[in-house]
């Protein structure tokens, strides 16, 4: 089989920036033309045919996402607009009051910092930062005691391509009786993810991280969790009924869907789950680590100094580098110029560590299941020219 063959833009430009934004395979553009071209309608409303194909479509993806992360019920599924959105439902519908604690690490994407830290001056919810660096685990445990409500961790960083490990956090977390909740959105692409084996609490997923379109996210809760939360926005689709004085509210995930959803979206990830589940995480595994390998050997080869560990794989399929008095965009740029080589450059959304480290960022190529041993091949060489012309 040939991924790359479904994938119009990976064979026009080397694309490695897929930590940042995921190519579509040519099945899920299909789907959502589909939507548009056949079946342009309501879901949960409208009795007519083209709205109960609608709400049948997005109660299909629903179950798919719901199989791909073994979750128990499909309702347990909410639909969103990424894991920002979904981080956010979670930090404003948790009921915390000053003094309770929330526990991130100092490797957090904005995403997982911005709404504690919102929440520390709004409401005095402590935020404490937890070092990755030395030994994760003690450091944490360490940090937890009795008003810890919540441990909100990225499972793998989008910076150095690094995965925590999440059952034992979780089990020390739910030993001090604190809630987890697992930034998922650099980890559902690229492996296997099983909620209820980690028995963690929530999970936050990007959609246009994993083939899916642009604008799609999933909160996974448990079920008893999800129907304490009270939502944070509201309006039509989250309620059963209403009167001028009062309302009831539909059950979950219904009551965190509010207003007409992006059906074409949502349904499109379906799609790219479909695609996921078909090719399987062994072989997208197995292709990154290979991808990973020889751009990390590319990046060493010409002095380049790695962003966490220098074993690829422990880096899922990033390889986020500096090279030594080099500017990172200048390198991004001259990359895209020389060899049509698509990588990002910067802080990448974790402002705070390279704050903390001094830093003013990185160059990141991130590989996924399209990338083969001619985009490998094509990063080293043009890496090369690069790297001749600026240090
Ligand atoms: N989280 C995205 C990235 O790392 C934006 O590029």
């Amino acid at each position: 089989m040939h991924i790359k063959e479904d994938f119009p833009v990976a064979q026009k430009v080397v694309y490695l920036d897929s930590a940042c934004m995921s190519l579509k395979p040519l099945q899920v553009v299909n789907k959502i033309r589909e939507y548009y071209e056949e079946y342009t309608a309501c879901a949960g409303r409208s009795h007519h045919k083209l709205g109960e194909r609608v709400t049948r479509e997005v109660a299909n993806a629903r179950k798919s996402f719901q199989d791909l992360i073994s979750a128990r019920k499909p309702e347990e599924i909410v639909f969103t607009k990424n894991s920002t959105e979904s981080i956010n439902l979670v930090a404003n519908s948790l009921s915390l009051k000053q003094g309770d604690i929330i526990i991130t690490s100092d490797k957090e994407h904005n995403s997982n910092l911005l709404p504690w830290q919102f929440l520390s001056r709004k409401k005095g919810i402590k935020h404490i930062i937890v070092s990755t660096e030395g030994d994760f685990i003690a450091n944490l445990e360490e940090k937890m005691n009795e008003n810890v409500k919540l441990v909100s961790l990225a499972h793998t960083s989008n910076l150095d391509g690094t995965t925590i490990p999440a059952k034992e956090v979780i089990e020390i977390a739910h030993e001090h009786g604190a809630l987890v909740m697992l930034d998922a959105a650099q980890s559902v692409p690229h492996k296997e993810v099983n909620v209820r084996r980690l028995d963690v609490d929530f999970l936050a997923a990007s959609g246009h991280k994993m083939l899916g379109p642009t604008g799609t996210g999933v909160l996974y809760g448990k079920e008893e969790l999800l129907e304490q939360l009270e939502p944070f926005i509201v309006g039509g689709d989250t309620v059963k009924n209403t009167t001028y004085e009062s309302y009831e509210m539909m059950p979950i995930p219904e009551k965190f869907e509010a207003g007409l959803q992006n059906y074409a979206g949502i349904i499109g990830l379906g799609e790219a789950v479909k695609y996921l589940k078909k090719i399987g995480y062994k072989k997208i595994q197995a292709i990154e680590a290979k991808v990973n390998k020889g751009m990390t050997e590319a990046v060493i080869d010409l002095g380049g100094e790695i962003i966490g560990p220098v074993d690829y794989e422990k880096r899922s399929g990033i390889v986020s580098f500096i090279i030594k008095n080099t500017d990172v965009h200048q390198i991004a740029l001259l990359l895209n110029e020389l060899g049509r080589v698509m990588v990002r450059s910067g802080m990448h959304c974790v402002h705070s560590w390279f704050n903390a480290h001094g830093l003013r960022g990185s160059v990141r190529a991130s590989a996924y299941l399209y990338n083969d041993e001619e985009d490998v091949e094509k990063f080293a060489e043009t890496l090369e020219k690069v790297v001749k012309l600026v240090a």
